[in-house]
């Protein structure tokens, strides 16, 4: 019996390639696997549950179909995906996780986060991000008509990839006080998140504990997976071109 933790697909019909990797990677998935973390960002865009299109559809009916067969499935957001709401959970099957949320998980306590928050040295990027995620600025922004909303994610991206461009590494990856701060307030010593693109396996002493950060990979080259068996944390690691 596994678990598995995947984030930073970017799913969008300008990458057929991904969509194609997840979903024979889902067709794959052993019988017994129980759960499916979904940790932020998933989607490239969203802007709202009432947007269809052809991806969107396909990337649905394949999560019904892990949740029909009774695979546990979990989704948070991202800083792309945060308008992700109630009617995709319902209609996949899935349970909506606050970020951060621990579970417990095959026995074992584990603190999982999209990631973004933890980069706390890019104050720019962390008003922004109190702004998108602020409720009332959510609820406003869906009463807009659709042709509007995709207006907007697309400025926001092109602004976001420019600003991107230009930032120094350091601002792009997580504040290591941060991380221990996250570790400390929920006492665990197990951290899973995404969102930096920077997979790696990090060992970090927190009082008098040690304790594993787990950075999942994006989607970009390669299909990037953590299964957790209730021992061990394994990656896999597949290029895309083998889909
Ligand atoms: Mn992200």
């Amino acid at each position: 019996m596994s678990c598995y933790f995947i984030s930073d697909l970017h799913l969008e019909t300008e990458r057929p390639d991904i969509t194609r990797a997840f979903l024979r990677w889902c067709q794959d998935l052993p019988t017994s696997t129980q759960s499916l973390y979904i940790l932020g960002d998933f989607f490239e865009v969203w802007v709202g549950d009432d947007y269809q299109n052809e991806l969107i559809q396909t990337i649905k009916q394949q999560l019904r179909a892990l949740s029909d067969k009774g695979i546990d499935l979990a989704v948070m957001h991202g800083n792309r995906d945060f308008l992700l709401g109630q009617e995709f959970a319902d209609q996949i099957g899935c349970r909506m996780l606050q970020d951060p949320t621990v579970e417990t998980i095959l026995g074992k306590q584990v603190l999982l986060m999209h990631g973004d928050s933890l980069c706390t040295k890019d104050l720019e990027y962390m008003q922004f991000r109190q702004q998108i995620r602020d409720p009332n600025w959510q609820a406003n922004f869906l009463t807009k008509p659709l042709e509007e909303r995709l207006a907007i994610a697309q400025q926001l991206r092109a602004a976001s990839q420019q600003k991107n461009s230009d930032k120094q590494t350091y601002l792009m990856d997580v504040t290591d006080s941060e991380v221990v701060k996250v570790m400390q307030d929920h006492q665990v010593d197990t951290l899973i998140h995404g969102h930096t693109h920077r997979p790696k396996q990090h060992s970090l002493q927190v009082d008098d504990r040690t304790c594993t950060r787990w950075v999942l990979g994006d989607w970009h080259q390669d299909l990037w997976a953590l299964e957790f068996d209730g021992q061990t944390f394994n990656p896999h690691v597949i290029p895309l071109a083998q889909f």
